[in-house]
């Protein structure tokens, strides 16, 4: 697929997906969703690539679903269309590396959402993010009520969303929103600093890592640990593990081979 609305590029097993509809602050409409998509599926897949970086550029993340192509929808249309936009989330939610989000500007309502399938949130210092849909007389229905409460708590999560206020990069910091802010013009170098520390770490050991977290969260915690447990036993048929403790012996620095 080409894309029109996001530019993937891949560096040294790094990947950075930009959302590009700089004319309408990167709103998301239906085929930025479906490219989304696409990539994430695509990049996911690629044992290249070792971790993601999804931005919006240096001006703003995403100003939110597209209101203008959303705002005639029937019930049953945003059924349909919901498709691509739950896919998207769930694919980079769900692939075993590591994505980070990288926000300067806007990150609102959809935006907003996209971050909170993201491992990792960096915002530059001019970021702000909120879940104004209640504004629209709608809910967040990208996530948002799902997956805010999981990370901040449904106190934090019901206030944002109950206002529909928007929130400053130290605000996002001081809830646990976001992982660091940085001035913005350190955005970028600090995703891609976090991303190859992620990518430099054994693959196999590290996907699984994300795995057991986002499928513990979904289970009670003894459930949980026995998951944990098993995913900890299986890394032991691996040659990462025989590689990661026979350098830690031989006091040098591990090659992963991500096996
Ligand atoms: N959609 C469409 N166009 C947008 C937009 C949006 N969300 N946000 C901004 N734009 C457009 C503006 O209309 C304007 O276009 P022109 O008028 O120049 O043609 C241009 O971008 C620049 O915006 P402004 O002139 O408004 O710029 P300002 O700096 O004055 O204000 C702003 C920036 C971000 C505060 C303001 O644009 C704003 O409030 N935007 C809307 C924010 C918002 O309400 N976002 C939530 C949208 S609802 C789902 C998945 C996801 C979702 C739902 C369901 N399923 C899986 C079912 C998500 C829903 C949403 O995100």
């Amino acid at each position: 697929m080409a894309y029109e609305t996001i530019i993937v590029a891949i560096e040294e097993g790094i990947a950075t997906i930009t959302l590009n509809r700089p004319e309408v602050l990167n709103a998301l409409n239906s085929q930025v969703f479906e490219e989304l998509a696409d990539a994430a599926a695509k990049l996911g897949a690629d044992d290249s690539v070792r971790a993601v970086i999804i931005t919006g550029g240096d001006k703003v993340f995403a100003a939110g679903a597209d209101i203008k192509g959303m705002a005639s929808l029937s019930a049953v249309d945003v059924a349909a269309s919901a498709r691509p936009s739950m896919k998207a989330f769930n694919l980079l939610e769900n692939m075993r590396k590591p994505v980070i989000a990288a926000v300067c500007g806007y990150a609102l309502g959809g935006g907003c959402e996209l971050t909170l399938a993201a491992d990792v949130r960096i915002a530059a210092a001019n970021a702000q993010f909120g879940l104004p849909e209640i504004k629209l007389g709608i809910l967040p229905g990208g996530g948002g009520t799902q997956r805010l409460p999981r990370l901040i708590g449904a106190g934090k999560a019901k206030e944002l969303i109950f206002s529909g206020d928007f929130i400053s990069a130290e605000e996002a910091l001081r809830i646990g929103l976001v992982n660091k802010v940085v001035p913005a013009e350190q955005l970028l170098p600090e995703a891609q600093k976090m991303a190859r520390k992620f990518a430099s770490r054994g693959a196999v050991a590290l996907g699984l890592a994300k795995t057991c977290i986002n499928e513990g969260l979904r289970m009670d915690l003894e459930l949980g640990l026995q998951y944990e447990h098993k995913c900890f036993s299986l890394l032991f048929a691996t040659e990462d593990q025989k590689e990661g403790m026979q350098a830690f012996i031989e006091k040098r620095k591990p090659t992963f081979r991500g096996k």
